[in-house]
């Protein structure tokens, strides 16, 4: 009877373990998989940052995309125990790789007018994104400074300078997460199963394979500036380089580096003004303002084909009307956009709002916040995307049919061909089967080493 009952409890004691050390495995096996993709996630961020720094410390002024192509091409990997792949949503379609910052218009640069551009923006969203921005604590006539939030019961108030990220827009009065995330609910800039599943679970979206992000498609917080030159160097502060620095930096003449640096000690002289206005008019409007801006109106007024052919000319003989003999000749489209690569008018002192890279910018940010004639924008896009070396200039986008300085100047001060933060969504995937992590990181490359801006699980 004894024995019987030794081995019957034995067997019991034997099956508990059993079961226990069985639970214990599956625990042991999950977390294996979550560090294992965790891992793999982060070898995928690892290897982005370890691209842009690359291209930082060689980079190309000849190739404007070849980073952006750098980083496509290891966009996915796979490690001993599992794998990673970084994609990007943007205006309907996925991009492997990163998704470039500067690809977006920065909501700390854009106007009044550009912001009521954007669909479901209305006057008083505007009035209060404005006054959350601005220094000042007097609200515009639809605008919202503290009182308002105060009186609403918030307990924060408008920030009274940039943005720091995208999400802290949805702080802003009138401003609604539908709006800003769209489909996007995680803001991560990927296509997540709950956000193609219909009204299944939150959010609502249309289950079409598609991430509408709304208003996170086009607008970024983080782009930031640098003083970095496509070249690779410190852009020339031309209020103290001397005329041989410039032709030694840009390879324009002599007359034209001077002339060049005439023009840059007017007091409102912007440096886009190459784009629609000859160098001779614009060195010879002699700082009176009526005369700058009637050389203005003369350089931007006269016909597309009347202000190419100036420019075009330059070098040869000098046909403006105001040229006197000997004068310095314009800059042709390739001078120009060397000009506008190398040289800075204003001190660079530290990381501002960044420009939109005209190299991956989306047909939606220049159609729905600068308003351009969509069919314009196809021809600028497949124009772009037809070049393997992509636009390494400003002046290269004159070169597309039917883009006129008229058109291109007022946008100029927003755009660059050169982008320095991006945002790394990679996912992690252990081969142990349900291992799967995501790491959001933003990096700015214009420093080395690149600098981490945030860093999120979700
Ligand atoms: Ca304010
Ligand atoms: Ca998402
Ligand atoms: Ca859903």
């Amino acid at each position: 009877m004894i024995v019987i009952w030794a081995v019957a409890i034995s067997a019991a004691i034997v099956g508990g373990i059993q079961i226990m050390s069985f639970r214990q495995a599956v625990l042991g096996n999950d977390a294996l998989a979550r560090v294992q993709a965790r891992w793999a996630a982060r070898a995928g961020v690892e290897t982005m940052i370890a691209i842009l720094e690359y291209h930082t410390e060689n980079p190309d002024p000849t190739d404007a995309l070849v980073m952006i192509l750098d980083l496509q091409d290891h966009s996915s990997g796979t490690l001993e125990t599992g794998s990673f792949d970084i994609r990007h949503f943007l205006d309907g379609q996925e991009f492997a790789g990163p998704l470039d910052e500067h690809s977006k218009a920065n909501i700390n640069l854009l106007s009044s007018a550009e912001f009521l551009n954007i669909r479901d923006m209305t006057p008083d969203v505007v009035g209060a994104i404005t006054d959350w921005r601005d220094a000042n604590e007097e609200a515009g006539m639809l605008g919202a400074e503290k009182p308002f939030y105060h009186n609403r019961g918030l307990s924060y108030e408008p920030r009274n300078a940039n943005f720091q990220s995208f999400a802290e827009l949805e702080l802003v009065a009138g401003v609604w997460p539908e709006y800003t995330r769209g489909e996007d609910w995680n803001l991560n800039g990927r296509i997540d199963s709950n956000e193609d599943d219909g009204d299944q679970t939150w959010p609502e979206d249309k289950p079409d394979g598609i991430l509408d992000a709304g208003w996170s498609e086009l607008l970024t917080a983080v782009s930031r500036s640098a003083a970095m030159s496509p070249s690779g160097e410190d852009r020339l502060l031309l209020a103290e380089a001397s005329t041989q620095d410039v032709v030694d930096r840009t390879g324009i003449t002599e007359p034209q580096a001077s002339a060049l640096l005439a023009y840059a000690k007017l007091p409102n002289a912007r440096l886009e003004q190459l784009l629609s206005v000859p160098l001779t008019t614009l060195s010879q409007s002699g700082g009176t303002s009526g005369a700058q801006s009637s050389g203005g109106k003369s350089g931007s007024g006269s016909s597309t084909a009347g202000g190419r052919t100036g420019r075009s000319s330059g070098g040869r003989t000098p046909t403006t009307g105001g040229a006197t003999q000997g004068g310095p000749g314009n800059l042709d489209n390739a001078a120009i956009g060397r000009v506008l690569n190398e040289c800075t008018l204003t001190e660079f002192k530290r990381p501002g709002p960044g420009k939109i890279n005209i190299n991956t910018v989306t047909g939606a940010v220049l159609r729905d916040v600068f308003d351009m004639n969509p069919k314009l924008v196809d021809t600028i896009l497949s124009r772009r995307d037809a070049k393997p070396t992509g636009l390494t200039s400003l002046a290269a986008v004159l070169d597309i049919p039917g883009m006129t300085a008229q058109t291109l100047a007022p946008i100029a001060k927003n755009l660059d061909v050169q982008s320095f933060v991006f945002t790394i969504t990679s996912r992690g995937r252990s081969f142990i089967v349900g291992g799967e992590s995501e790491m959001i990181v933003t990096v700015d490359r214009s420093m080395l080493p690149a600098q981490v801006l945030s860093y999120r699980e979700p």
